[in-house]
């Protein structure tokens, strides 16, 4: 028989099949963070609109001592691991206290992206020439079970930036009873999350009028185009934003503005879209008190302190598990 080789899809083009062949469409933010997209992802941070990364920055700023206090509570030295560092600029608050102090500790940053990666320790290295600096490239989960019993110290696991936000609920409970899993009980989880709040501030933080968030959007289609051959004309969709005061819950949708055909040549495929028909791209999870609390608890953790930016915009929680 003569079966001509299917070519193997990459996890990309699989999950562009899955969302796109499914209802309604869907398209994973995950992969909002080519080159283009991780310097839109800069841009956002900088708007007016977009709270969190100052508030989560204030936070810092404001009460370096209590976090790094919370952190040491009870033991000598600890291994500041980071999930996800991006360009460390809250981390690097901790890390200059942490070094005024005398603090016996070593910094980890954990990314995928080694690029990212080797950028952030670049310059560390050059900011503090004193730190103790081990990049991990790599799977969160196996980055961190190779350090399960690296060392006898604290591990304290930081997932900052409300990046839990992007998961659906059952995704981040099965997230953090994974790090549960490669956590000893002295080990702690310090947790970056958005507060609910008046729903026009959050809708205006993912809606902003310069359209950064919109072309930050659409730039998935552009990357589908580049790498999977894709034809999608990005001026036939529009951003649409929308925030679910009862959910708590920002969403993010792509807005098919007529009826059109779009190819995929490495899928061989083609999708139909409806005139208004929408893509979701992205959820933005905002949390009560009551929903963290409950998160940690069916995770397999509890609170131990949280600190609130003034205006209760944000918290950064402190994780031990039970
Ligand atoms: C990375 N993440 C926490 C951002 C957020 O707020 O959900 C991504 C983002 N999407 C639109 N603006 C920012």
């Amino acid at each position: 028989m003569n079966s001509s080789p299917v070519p193997e899809l990459s996890q990309f083009a699989e999950d562009v099949l899955d969302g796109l062949s499914s209802t309604p469409k869907h398209l994973s933010s995950k992969y909002f963070y080519d080159d283009e997209g991780s310097r839109l992802f800069q841009e956002i941070m900088r708007l007016p609109e977009y709270y969190p990364t100052r508030a989560e920055y204030r936070i810092f700023t404001e009460r370096t001592d209590d976090i790094c206090d919370a952190f040491t509570a009870g033991i000598g030295s600890i291994d500041l691991i980071e999930l996800g560092a991006g360009d460390g600029t809250k981390t690097a608050v901790l890390i200059e206290r942490f070094l005024e102090k005398g603090t016996d500790f070593t910094y980890s940053p954990i990314d995928i992206s080694r690029e990212a990666n080797d950028a952030l320790t670049a310059r560390f290295r050059e900011k503090f020439p004193g730190l103790r600096i081990n990049p991990h490239t790599g799977d969160y989960f196996e980055v961190l079970g190779s350090l399960k019993n690296g060392s006898e110290r604290r591990k304290v696991l930081m997932f900052l930036g409300s990046n839990i936000g992007n998961f659906q609920r059952d995704h981040a409970v099965g997230f953090f009873r994974e790090l549960r899993g490669v956590m000893n009980p002295d080990d702690r989880l310090f947790i970056g999350f958005d507060m609910q709040k008046d729903p026009r501030v959050i809708v205006n933080a993912y809606d902003d009028p310069q359209g950064v968030t919109a072309a930050f959007n659409l730039n998935l289609l552009r990357r589908i185009n580049r790498e999977l051959g894709g034809d999608f004309e990005l001026e036939r969709f529009s951003h649409y934003a929308q925030y679910r005061p009862i959910e708590c819950a920002a969403r993010s949708f792509l807005i098919s503005r007529e009826k059109q055909t779009v190819t995929i040549n490495a899928l061989n495929r083609s999708f139909e879209f409806e005139q208004w028909e929408a893509i979701f791209m992205e959820i933005s999870q905002k949390y009560t008190r009551a929903m963290i609390e409950e998160l940690s608890s069916e995770s397999g953790f509890e609170i131990e302190t949280e600190f609130f930016d003034e205006e209760n915009f944000y918290t950064d929680s402190l994780w031990r598990p039970v």
